[in-house]
């Protein structure tokens, strides 16, 4: 029996999907950048398929991809060529809701904003929010330890989970559920698990630690003279605002292409070269008095600031910074370097990538964007081809230089396996090569994505 047929037995016909149609779109990510050739998506619908799954493609020696909303800008969650994509889309299980601790198991296949539509009436909340809430599911976004805008405030991924599911290489399925939020038991797998990116289980279901839901929120966005002087004034209302749940930075040249494609207008009249969208919350009334009484500390000019506390006022000045990535997407295939560097080079990072680019692809469109509260810088650079590495390469270094890290929030799938060692060292990847050969010792799970295949 072929590889194939013996997935269909497992999965049922209508999930098991070889047409190239059918495929396509689990086959390239959403930059366009990484694409390959899967052999067939399988859409198991319980953990004993999954495994089952696993067991087939490790007998036939054929690696998996596990693939969430397909959301992730490295190339992790899509075939190299011949692969199995395993897709979680039918793993979107709500269960257990506790009201009283403020937790939830999640499939691993939920996506974010369902998962937030049902705990925030509730009162509480998920916390990790990004702009890809629609699509990215809680698995792939637990998988790549994603970030997104509330880190400051509540931590990545891997700081939201008290529990999970997952299901090893050999088909054996680990399960601590629902998880304690004290749990001081040997290892702690789900947060090894968590950022593995799919390279050593499958992870089918998650118990979230939820946070309060603060209803009430006020937005502002406040125009610089430059990235210094937005980072300068971020570092201060970081100080001044407890209730600080945001702050992100973006320039006019991003802001341009996100009202060009967004169809979004100007947050006021006078631009300015940088930006800082801030946002705080609330759960006892308008936090709107908060917030202008803490912009009145800081250096802003009167005409380079707009603050919204209404629902839409919110979302219209979010769109400014939330759309960046379609709006790139819009002007080409993007080189993404997601990135962090200590707060004290954050303005220099951004100052200063556009110069590194300009020295190796000269006449490329060197954009940033990111949460200047955590550090993390998203350069985007149009113009080079798909495959050419070396404006990577350059802002890599300069990160490296200024004691940053290569990935803060979407993994090093396989855009940065080059740069692991030389941000982590050999003896920490050695470590971890360590881990993965003994969990999947064929390697047989997401294959070519945190280590070169062949090593
Ligand atoms: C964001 O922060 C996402 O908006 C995407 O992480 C970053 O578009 C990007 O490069």
């Amino acid at each position: 029996m072929s590889l194939v047929d013996l997935l269909r037995d497992v999965v049922g016909e209508r999930h098991c999907l070889t047409d190239a149609g059918l495929r396509a779109s689990y086959e390239t990510d959403w930059t366009r950048r990484w694409s390959g050739t899967a052999l067939a998506v399988v859409r198991p619908g319980t953990a004993e398929e999954v495994a089952a799954v696993l067991r087939a493609c490790a007998d036939a020696g054929v690696g998996v991809v596990p693939q969430g909303g397909n959301t992730g800008l490295v190339g992790g969650s899509v075939p190299r060529g011949g692969e199995v994509v395993l897709s979680t889309q039918r793993l979107t299980a709500l269960e257990d809701l506790d009201a009283d601790a403020g937790e939830v198991t999640a499939g691993a296949g939920a996506p974010l904003a369902g998962v937030q539509s049902v705990v925030r009436p509730a009162g509480w909340d998920v916390g990790v929010d990004l702009a890809a809430r629609d699509t990215a599911t809680i698995g792939g976004m637990v998988a790549t330890n994603a970030g997104g805008v509330n880190v400051l405030r509540h931590g990545p991924m891997r700081r939201q989970v008290l529990g999970f599911e997952a299901v090893l290489a050999d088909g054996s399925v680990l399960r601590r559920l629902p998880g304690m939020p004290k749990d001081n038991t040997g290892y702690d797998l789900g947060g090894l698990l968590s950022g593995s990116e799919g390279t050593l289980a499958v992870l089918t279901r998650i118990r979230l630690r939820l946070v309060p839901l603060l209803a009430h929120r006020a937005v502002a966005v406040l125009g610089f003279g430059d990235a210094s002087a937005a980072v300068d004034a971020a570092s201060r209302l970081r100080r001044s605002l407890p209730s600080l749940l945001a702050l992100e930075l973006f320039t006019d040249a991003g802001l341009e292409l996100v009202m060009r494609h967004a169809r979004a207008a100007a947050p006021f009249a006078a631009r300015r070269p940088a930006y800082l969208l801030v946002e705080i919350g609330s759960d006892a009334g308008d936090p709107t008095d908060l917030l202008v009484d803490a912009l009145a500390t800081i250096a802003v000019d009167d005409d380079a600031v707009a603050v919204a506390a209404d629902a839409a006022g919110r979302h219209r000045l979010w769109q400014l910074r939330e759309r960046h990535t379609e709006a790139m997407n819009a002007e080409g295939v993007p080189h993404k370097l997601d990135v962090s560097v200590p707060i004290g080079r954050y303005a220099e990072l951004v100052d200063r990538a556009s110069n590194v680019v300009e020295a190796v692809a000269p006449g490329a469109r060197t954009i940033t964007y990111g949460q200047v509260g955590d550090g993390n810088v998203h350069v985007n650079v149009l113009g080079p081809a798909a495959g050419d590495d070396a404006v990577d390469d350059a802002v890599l270094e300069l990160v490296l230089s200024l004691g940053g890290s290569v990935s803060a929030e979407h993994g090093i799938g396989v855009a940065k396996v080059r740069w692991l060692a030389r941000d982590r060292g050999p003896e920490s990847v050695a470590a971890m090569r360590a881990i993965k050969d003994a969990w999947d010792p064929r390697g047989i799970l997401n294959p070519g994505v945190l280590f070169e295949r062949d090593s």
